[in-house]
């Protein structure tokens, strides 16, 4: 005979049918029923973090980075709202995620009783940052509403959302269910007559360049028989990594600096695929991309949005480009200059944006020594990032890179929790490097308890200029040199990194770096290297925002 558990147990049993073997939350009464459940299967490890906020950016990047499903849990009320910005990144970032939030007992629901832990109207707030929000209704039909939401989540395009679940359903006592199987998202298959309009469109082009986004994340394969074609790459932030950063014919995320836009009028064709073509990565999108522009992607309403397409053909990235790729065999006849012009465009970018840095070049080659290729590479919003972290430090896998699309500051360290975790619970053998400015690393503070109480092994490159630094540029460019706000009083690092309990290094010169990280590699848990900017001295340009088109007059 079946044994009775609760709803709170089924779900968990399902959560475990769908692969999921890390979720990330606080414990509060309204998710005890489910918790207590992960708790006694023992199959997921659940992750306590000290905020929603954090709880909710880890299950992001530890989705983005192992392509599984997220899984955060929260409360109700303030803690599900807490929870809403790590939701509008990973709404941003298209990611394949489930936000499962308690709610109170249904009697009192929706009644106006001011009952604690009630948020009125929680579900409008949950619907406007996730891709879909759904309530259990009942014990029922708790199953159906969460194969739903599963699949909701990782149907093209992606993203997050969010299941709540009042308590009273969570606790109530059901015969253990035949645990159902996640419904698998329908693919989207690509028209056979759109891609041979495709293919004849493009097999005329002499220097045809792939624009590649998030979306072609799992399309590598078929990438590469079209690079092998003669191709070029240039990807957007989250399409990184889907051809190697070092293969010469990648611009890598050089998308948009002077010298690749001269090489972009060059260009005879443009295969924009599974991108959003982002405002900052676009000149507001007043760069000149090249023409004709095609286009692929899941989501029917990209046809049209941002730019204008010549073809576009709604589809999977990664069927479409396989169809492209078994019509393209050799037909392409590409200008052997090309690949030369692109090299020359890519090495001009790369030596304006390393120029610019002034000392921070040998940061990177730092980092990058000490990264080697298997790694994860995790940002908050900070100078160095939008510098360099952005598209100089090189990666080489497709899930490599994270970083908050949306552009919010904080997220970085609870980025790397859980970055770090999916590394060792889907066993990646990645190692972790997070690159935060001290400004966004002092917003979500508390979790580097959760760092070191979780052993999630990462190093924190911390960029400390004891300021938001970057909003200080801002000032100079555009307030008249009034600098107000901008100053921060920053922790000790080393001390609170022995009252915590984790590894901490300050280096005041570049040239100790090498020496530091590898004094901190092989140290288990979080590991911090303090870059004491105020030493070190500001970069040569000063970074003021995303470049914009300089407007004439
Ligand atoms: C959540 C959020 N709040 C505020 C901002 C505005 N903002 C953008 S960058 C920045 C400063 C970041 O400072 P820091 O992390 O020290 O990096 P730095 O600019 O010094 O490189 C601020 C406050 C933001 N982007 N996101």
């Amino acid at each position: 005979m079946n044994r009775k558990v609760t709803v709170g147990h089924a779900i968990a049993a399902f959560l475990e049918r769908c692969g999921v073997k890390a979720a990330f939350g606080v414990i509060s009464i309204h998710n005890m029923p489910i918790l207590d459940a992960i708790a006694e299967r023992g199959a997921i490890r659940f992750v306590s973090a000290r905020g929603e906020a954090g709880a909710a950016s880890m299950a992001d990047a530890c989705a983005r980075t192992t392509r599984t499903l997220g899984v955060v849990i929260t409360s109700t009320g303030t803690a599900a709202g807490n929870a809403c910005g790590g939701m509008v990144e990973a709404l941003t970032a298209g990611t394949p995620m489930l936000h499962i939030t308690g709610q109170i007992e249904t009697p009192y629901l929706d009644r106006n009783l001011a009952y604690i832990h009630e948020a009125p109207d929680q579900l409008t707030m949950l619907r406007a940052v996730s891709k879909q929000a759904w309530r259990v209704r009942s014990a029922e039909t708790a199953l159906a509403t969460f194969q739903e939401a599963v699949r909701c989540a990782l149907s093209a395009p992606t993203g997050p959302v969010s299941v709540e679940v009042p308590i009273d359903i969570q606790a109530e006592l059901i015969e253990m269910p035949e645990c159902p199987d996640p419904v698998a998202p329908a693919p989207n298959i690509p028209d056979a007559r759109a891609i041979e309009r495709l293919a004849g469109a493009l097999a005329k082009a002499k220097r045809p360049l792939l624009w590649l986004g998030g979306g072609a994340r799992g399309a590598g394969a078929a990438v590469a028989r079209l690079v092998a074609m003669g191709f070029g790459v240039v990807s957007s932030t989250q399409g990184r990594g889907i051809v190697a950063e070092d293969h010469p014919m990648s611009l890598g995320a050089y998308n948009l600096q002077p010298p690749v836009e001269t090489f972009y009028a060059s260009c005879d064709a443009m295969l924009v695929v599974g991108s959003r073509l982002r405002g900052n990565e676009t000149l507001k999108y007043l760069l000149k991309l090249p023409q004709p522009l095609f286009r692929i992607d899941a989501d029917p309403q990209a046809n049209g949005r941002c730019y204008p397409s010549t073809l576009f053909v709604c589809a999977d990235a990664k069927l479409a480009l396989e169809a492209l790729a078994d019509q393209l065999e050799g037909r392409l006849r590409v200008d052997p200059a090309f690949k030369t012009d692109l090299r020359a465009a890519h090495e001009q970018a790369v030596a304006a944006l390393r120029d610019g840095l002034g000392p921070y070049d040998a940061l990177v080659d730092a980092v990058q020594a000490h990264a080697g290729k298997r790694f994860n590479w995790v940002r908050d919003v900070t100078v160095s990032n939008s510098t360099w972290g952005n598209r100089e430090l090189r990666l080489f896998e497709p899930t490599a890179g994270v970083h908050a699309l949306g552009g919010g500051i904080g997220l970085g360290l609870a980025m790397a929790i859980g970055t770090a975790v999916g590394a060792a619970v889907y066993d990646s053998g990645r190692k972790t490097i997070l690159l935060a400015g001290d400004g966004g690393f002092v917003l979500n503070l508390g979790e580097l308890a959760c760092a070191v109480q979780e052993k999630a092994d990462f190093t924190v490159v911390l960029m400390n200029d004891q300021s938001y630094g970057v909003i200080k540029n801002i000032q100079d460019a555009q307030y008249g040199g009034r600098r107000v706000y901008a100053e921060l009083h920053t922790a000790d690092y080393a001390v609170l990194a022995e009252s915590l309990g984790f590894v901490h290094r300050r280096v005041k010169s570049l040239a100790e770096v090498p020496a530091g990280l590898q004094a901190l590699a092989g140290r288990p848990g979080p590991k911090m290297l303090e870059v004491d900017m105020l030493a070190v001295g500001g970069f040569k340009s000063a970074f003021a925002g995303p470049p914009v088109k300089a407007t004439v007059k």
